[in-house]
């Protein structure tokens, strides 16, 4: 599938959209079922800059593709996704944060100032993108908030590490997992509460953060404020925002969010990280992210000069191990030419990348690229199919026109 679509508004919407501009309802359509052209309207949320309406209760905006531009998302344009319809204005004077569970020694209470300034503030540069991220893109088609490209953004995260404010409660011996809890709740006690619980390992990584800070500003509303999970490497789900409760537990955490949903087939994915206390027979929870890359400033239909230099620009990201390495094709996937990496980020972060090419003659190309990590694993050519549309790391392929 590819983003053949995406150009229906011509050149011009594509700089209207770079200018924050409204875009005419089909613009950024791109190869999703056509049952969701209609919805792909951009809107602003309150205090935010127009992104791209899956649905308006609960909240899902996705960000549209040629933000990726840059490295660092804005958080104007960050997406936003919440399960739950009833999301609280938080006051920074009144969030507190608690710390309990079976299994800590001392249960106590933060105030957000003792957050900011109680812990070693830590910072760095991590992808926070839904699992669901492309389930537009599914062929079959799978149910669930039909996600284009840009569930996602990446941005520079400032907290305290979860590590150390579990350490000041002092965590006894058989410690499972770390659940945790927003303030947000369900419009009907229909919905279960959104509470997702990590692994003891990757609850005490370095890495893992309560960020209280994006990219030099508090968080905005919709994307957590004023403190929420940053777990680098893995899918947001575990990335819980205003966040109010942790806890430390010595049984495995088996809500809805936990047992039903974000699970994934066993053994279908190459992925490393696993979640044992949660491993089922046949699924076990999303872990880290696939190893994917987008191409950010063309789209299928874009017309380029035959004789003149074209630059292919995008991002490539995994699940943490670093990229290795982006290759690009102009031929649909024949032959392969490595692109440039740029400004290293860190492990967790986009790395963006070109590729300068002048095509000589006029004709079609067909654009594919192809990112590799460390780790060796790279994107597939055909999806990995899963019930919950997750984990779609296909190579795009753009047909552009040389004229
Ligand atoms: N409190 C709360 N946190 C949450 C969610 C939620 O529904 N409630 N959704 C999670 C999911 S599934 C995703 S994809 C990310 C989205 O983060 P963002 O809205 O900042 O982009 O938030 C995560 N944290
Ligand atoms: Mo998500």
């Amino acid at each position: 599938m590819d983003r053949r679509n995406f150009l229906q508004a011509g050149a011009g919407g594509f700089a209207l959209a770079a200018s924050g501009l409204f875009l005419p309802p089909r613009a950024y359509a791109a190869g999703l079922p056509a049952g969701t052209l209609d919805s792909a309207v951009l809107e602003a949320l309150a205090g935010k800059q127009p992104l791209i309406k899956r649905s308006y209760r609960p909240p899902n905006f996705e960000t549209p593709v040629e933000l990726f531009d840059s490295t660092i998302t804005p958080n104007e344009r960050f997406f936003v996704r919440w399960h739950l319809s009833t999301i609280p204005q938080v006051a920074a004077a009144d969030w507190r944060l608690k710390i309990g569970g079976d299994s800590v020694e001392r249960p106590y209470e933060l105030t957000l100032a003792q957050l900011q300034n109680d812990f070693e503030p830590v910072e760095l540069v991590a992808v926070c993108q839904c699992s669901g991220n492309r389930r537009g893109l599914s062929d079959p088609h799978v149910p669930g908030v039909q996600w284009g490209y840009g569930a996602m953004g990446n941005a520079r995260w400032r907290g305290a590490r979860l590590k150390d404010i579990l350490a000041r409660a002092g965590i006894k011996a058989g410690a499972l997992e770390v659940s945790y809890d927003g303030a947000d709740s369900g419009a009907l006690d229909k919905t279960p509460d959104f509470v997702k619980s990590l692994p003891m390992w990757k609850a005490l990584d370095d890495n893992t953060l309560i960020a209280y800070a994006m990219n030099g500003e508090p968080l905005p509303h919709w994307n957590g404020y004023p403190a929420r999970l940053v777990v680098p490497g893995w899918t947001a789900t575990y990335w819980l925002k205003q966040v109010i409760a942790i806890n430390v537990r010595s049984s495995p955490e088996k809500n809805f969010w936990m047992s039903a949903a974000y699970r994934i087939p066993k053994g279908k994915f190459p992925l490393i990280d696993r979640f044992l206390s949660q491993e089922g027979d046949a699924n076990t929870p999303i872990t880290e992210m696939v190893v994917n890359s987008l191409i950010t400033n063309l789209k299928s239909g874009t017309k380029v000069r035959a004789g003149h230099a074209l630059s292919v620009r995008g991002v490539a990201w995994d699940g943490g191990y670093g990229i290795r390495s982006v290759d690009v094709s102009l031929d649909g996937g024949n032959s392969w030419m490595a692109a440039e990496l740029e400004a290293d980020l860190g492990r967790y972060s986009f790395r963006a990348w070109h590729y300068a090419h002048t095509p000589p003659r006029r004709g079609k190309l067909a654009l594919m690229a192809r990112a590799t990590n460390r780790q060796g694993s790279t994107q597939t050519r055909e999806l990995i199919f899963n019930p919950a549309g997750y984990h779609n790391n296909v190579m795009e392929r753009l047909e552009i026109d040389v004229v």
